[in-house]
């Protein structure tokens, strides 16, 4: 057997999820290497020397004309569909240049925008244990959350008019990974989530892809 030329850096219950995400998606070959990044997993020599950053994910694709590392997990995630997608207007890869924008500019919306506060709803909701979690901080994130979110909601509105049930198209596409992935972090907001309906409706479709749930389990066991 040959070794697939992707391989994927990083646990599946990190940022890693959005590569994964996709390379499932497009049913890619690829290696998994399920680095932590607790007790500085990503800051081995190793990992350093493919991402000085010293985060996961990385990923790297083994060309003809030389490696190719690519880190920032939306990068990776929109590298793998670029490259490695078809573009033929089934696969989850922009197939215009109408898609490609879209796929651009609500994954940078997603980072700049949404990620920050969303991970603190996270973290202070759920993950950190109750006797650490500060509720003020999580009230203050979903205030903040309002705004962006509320931006969402009416953009699902006319694509919904558009006959569109997706955040690009009429079919999922990276631009739903890579939002999703991030979106999904908010949903222990509860009270946020109740008013807007079709935000809601759209991170739950996204979290019920076969791919996704596959990688659910996959984080659950550690990998
Ligand atoms: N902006 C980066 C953030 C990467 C990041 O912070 N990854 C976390 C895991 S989700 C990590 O590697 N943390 C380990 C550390 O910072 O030591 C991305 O999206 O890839």
């Amino acid at each position: 057997m040959t070794t697939p030329a992707l391989t994927i850096y990083g646990i599946a219950a990190s940022r890693a999820v959005r590569p994964l995400w996709v390379a499932e998606e497009l049913s890619l070959p690829y290696t998994h290497e399920p680095v932590p990044y607790l007790n500085a997993g990503a800051r081995t020599p190793e990992m350093l020397a493919l991402n000085p950053n010293g985060h996961i994910p990385v990923l790297k694709d083994a060309r003809p004309e030389g490696d190719v590392i690519v880190w920032e997990s939306m990068a990776c995630a929109l590298y793998l569909a670029r490259v490695h997608g078809k573009a033929d207007g089934v696969d989850i890869s922009p197939a215009s240049a109408a898609e490609e924008a879209d796929a651009l500019r609500w994954s940078f919306w997603a980072v700049t925008e949404l990620e920050k506060d969303a991970l603190t709803v996270l973290m202070h909701r759920v993950v950190m244990p109750a006797e650490q979690r500060k509720a003020d901080l999580a009230d203050a994130a979903e205030r903040r959350l309002a705004v962006p979110l509320g931006v969402m909601e009416r953009h699902l509105a006319a694509q919904q008019a558009k006959g569109q049930s997706w955040l690009a198209a009429d079919r999922f596409t990276v631009a739903d990974v890579c939002v999703g992935a991030v979106a999904a972090w908010a949903l222990p907001a509860r009270h946020l989530m109740a008013s807007l309906p079709l935000t809601a409706d759209w991170i739950q479709r996204c979290q019920a892809r076969p791919a996704q749930q596959a990688l659910r389990v996959k984080a659950r066991s550690g990998r």
